[in-house]
């Protein structure tokens, strides 16, 4: 995958660039990423980007006749074009589920603004898929380009190792609740151990101790993720729910991932509600 990076500060991303996952990608030719200084389109002698705004007000444009030339020429620097994308804070936000759909181009240019943005011109003639990685201002569009590069980079097959895979990731296909909590050694710390159930080599009890415990912190953090789809259970689940439920009597059925929530009802009402509703469809 190519991406091409569109900036007044290329600067910024050189560090981030050289370090870690990103590094060892860019050197294995998984990853390509290609800065470009949108001051090399400036004309005139002052090197002149951005110009003050009509109608005044504070801070400054950038200006659509360096902006469209600079992008255009990139455009035919690879064998193809790429996937125009302007990072601004008025695009839709960033999802794991615009991160999948991302992961799916060949090539993709980053476009970065600075300022109070771009010259609304450059959207109409460029017509690119704004993005916006939530809602906050940054001086920017340049961290939140490193943000699309490195959660987009997660998906590509062969960029990551299988230590670091993205499968089981929070947000991931198949899996949008949050992570579960993780323990190593030692198994007692300052009076705090480690859940008995982690210990026990019960595999089956483990996995759904798992779950049980990424719902109950999704439900508690983030209810918004346990809304519409995300309520999904996966079908493979299901039926291991199905064959639990057969073997009822047996011991390991106390791990059941809903026990947790359900052991307390009195307190979480609503939760204990939501929780059925959310995983039981
Ligand atoms: Cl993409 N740019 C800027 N300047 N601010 C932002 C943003 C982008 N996303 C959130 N805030």
């Amino acid at each position: 995958m190519r991406f091409d990076v569109l900036t007044l500060f290329p600067g910024i991303f050189e560090g981030y660039l050289s370090e870690s996952l990103l590094k060892d990608a860019i050197e294995r030719g998984a990853l390509e990423v290609h800065l470009h200084n949108m001051r090399d389109w400036a004309n005139d002698k002052h090197n002149t980007m951005d110009d003050r705004p009509f109608g005044g007000g504070p801070g400054m444009v950038l200006k659509v006749d360096r902006i469209v030339p600079c992008v255009e020429e990139v455009q035919t620097f690879a064998e193809r074009p790429g996937r125009l994308v302007m990072l601004t804070p008025q695009g839709r936000p960033l999802t794991q589920r615009v991160v999948e759909e991302l992961a799916q181009e060949e090539r993709i240019l980053l476009l970065c603004g600075r300022y109070e943005g771009f010259d609304q011109r450059v959207v109409e003639i460029l017509q690119p898929d704004e993005i916006s990685i939530g809602d906050y201002v940054l001086n920017g569009g340049e961290v939140a380009a490193a943000v699309v590069i490195d959660s987009v980079m997660r998906l590509i097959p062969g960029v990551l190792g299988d230590e670091n895979s993205a499968v089981v990731d929070s947000f991931s296909s198949g899996n949008r609740l949050l992570e579960e909590d993780q323990y190593t050694r030692p198994r007692e710390y300052r009076g705090l151990t480690v859940p008995e159930i982690l210990l026990s080599g019960d595999h089956g009890a483990i996995e759904r101790w798992r779950l049980s415990n990424r719902r109950e912190k999704t439900l508690a953090r983030r209810p918004d993720l346990l809304d519409g789809e995300e309520m999904k259970i996966d079908e493979d689940e299901k039926k291991k729910k199905k064959k639990r439920s057969k073997k009822a009597k047996e011991p390991e059925q106390i791990a059941e991932p809903e026990n947790v929530v359900e052991a307390k009802p009195s307190e979480t009402p609503d939760a204990a509600d939501a929780t059925e509703n959310n995983v039981d469809v």
